[in-house]
């Protein structure tokens, strides 16, 4: 029985077409920070970080998984022992690879959640700031996405599974948004063997005990091949 919990980024999601965050040209060379993903940024101007999860949730709805998401899936499904997929994804690819343990730490695009009374309900693919809560009727919606700032989702699951970890994986992320970075150092601490497999080096690379880089579709089949043959 071996125990896995698997980390994955925005990098697992970039062949099938959705766009990271540091890499040139991704999310953060085109939009500030301060203004589409902080609560602030929010309070300031909704209408503009509506305007941008709207375009990023039609991007997402069309989208389809990669080798790298069916790779995972399978592995659940043939694995002797459990699988947890940590995402920091806000795309539901993993889940339409057919992945059932799935934790989406910074929320998900397809989720509306009441600024107001905290009630959550599936999100339209265009949200709008006078859309009403299905639960209170107060005009107050917003993305169910976890911002800079704020606490990410599901940390007391996380923490336990980590501990039970005989393999930790890091999949498609940069290493420089925490608490996801210090997960590896976490793993490391309760005994788990840690890979990260990833386009080039993260941040965190030195952390982790072995690395492969190349892209996510071409490197995680493998490496899930090779965790079948075990
Ligand atoms: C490929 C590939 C291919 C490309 N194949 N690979 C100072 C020090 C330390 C921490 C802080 C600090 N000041 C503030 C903080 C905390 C802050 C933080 O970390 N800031 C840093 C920027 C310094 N963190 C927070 O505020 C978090 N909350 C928090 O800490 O609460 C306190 C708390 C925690 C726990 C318990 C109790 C209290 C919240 C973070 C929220 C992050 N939100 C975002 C946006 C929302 C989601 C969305 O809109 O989609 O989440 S930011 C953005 O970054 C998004 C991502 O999930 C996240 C991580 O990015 P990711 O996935 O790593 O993408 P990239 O683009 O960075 O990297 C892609 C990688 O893929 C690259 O390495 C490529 O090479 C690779 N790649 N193509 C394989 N084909």
């Amino acid at each position: 029985m071996t125990n896995i919990v698997i980390l994955t980024g925005a990098g697992i999601s970039a062949e099938s077409g959705l766009g990271t965050f540091r890499d040139e040209g991704g999310l953060w060379a085109q939009h500030r920070i301060e203004d589409v993903a902080t609560p602030e940024g929010f309070a300031r101007d909704p209408d503009l970080v509506h305007r941008f999860y709207n375009a990023r949730r039609d991007q997402a709805a069309k989208a389809k998984p990669n080798a790298a998401h069916v790779a995972l899936a399978e592995l659940e499904r043939r694995l002797d022992g459990d699988l947890l997929i940590v995402t920091q994804n806000v795309d539901s690819l993993h889940e339409k690879a057919g992945s059932q343990a799935v934790l989406h730490m910074h929320g998900q695009l397809n989720r509306a959640l009441c600024a107001t009374c905290d009630h959550r309900w599936d999100a339209p693919l265009a949200m709008h700031k006078s859309d009403s809560c299905p639960a209170c009727g107060q005009q107050a919606p917003r993305p169910d996405i976890v911002w800079f700032g704020e606490i990410p989702y599901q940390m007391e699951k996380i923490a336990e599974a980590l501990s039970q970890a005989d393999v930790f994986v890091s999949i498609g992320t940069s290493g420089e948004v925490y608490p996801a970075a210090n997960f590896v150092a976490e793993a490391d601490h309760f005994g788990a063997h840690t890979v990260e497999l990833n386009l080039e080096p993260s941040a965190g690379a030195s952390r982790f005990a072995e690395c492969r880089f190349g892209p996510a579709s071409e490197i995680v089949p493998i490496w899930v091949a090779e965790e079948l043959a075990r």
